[in-house]
């Protein structure tokens, strides 16, 4: 099936947050109708990016190197988010990111809402992203792209686990539909 209600992971990412973007997101969000169910900030603890390359199997062949950062950290938040990404060679430099500062997890829910999100958000490449898109409308590189969607159904699920605790999010049902308004 082509439609889903699964709830789905959107992070602000800190440079969302340092360009005091995160509430146009959530405008975003909210005028499309979907609920928000979950919202906290948090820094994860700075990772720091290698300055020198070390020596590794493959360096003389040209080998992208081994990812430093996640046999380093294996127990952070990051590592296990970006887990299909360990041997991007732009790994290192996106856990580094990621860390540099705080961002905002959210979990919206509502008819579609991982596709639509990621409609929402646009093109991960901001020179793709469509205008009127999130990263077509603020970003301006690939690696400082803003914002954090989850791309299924599969995914929002564990990025959801990873984030948040069950007790933090809250289920809550339209007003208007309550039949004890007076
Ligand atoms: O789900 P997305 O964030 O749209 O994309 P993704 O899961 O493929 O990649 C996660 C993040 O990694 C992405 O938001 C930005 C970064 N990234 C992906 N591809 C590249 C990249 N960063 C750089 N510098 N170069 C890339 O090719």
């Amino acid at each position: 099936p082509s439609w889903t209600r699964e709830p789905t992971l959107v992070a602000g990412k800190p440079d969302g947050v340092q360009r005091r973007l995160v509430g146009d997101v959530i405008q975003r969000f909210e005028r499309r109708g979907f609920r928000l169910v979950g919202m906290k900030m948090l820094q994860v603890p700075e990772v720091r990016a290698p300055q020198l390359l070390c020596w590794y199997p493959g360096l003389l062949s040209g080998t992208p190197p081994p990812p430093l950062i996640a046999t380093q950290a294996p127990e952070s938040v990051l590592a296990e988010h970006y887990q299909d990404l360990q041997r991007k060679p732009f790994y290192t430099a996106l856990i580094h990111y990621m860390s540099s500062g705080p961002m905002v997890a959210m979990v919206w829910e509502g008819y579609n809402v991982i596709r639509a999100s990621r409609a929402m958000i646009g093109h991960t490449d901001s020179a793709e992203a469509a205008p009127g898109t999130i990263r077509g409308d603020f970003s301006a590189h690939i690696s400082r792209n803003l914002i954090h969607a989850s791309d299924s159904v599969e995914g929002a699920q564990r990025e959801i686990q990873l984030w948040f605790q069950s007790s933090e999010l809250v289920s809550w049902a339209d007003a208007a539909q309550h039949s004890s308004i007076h």
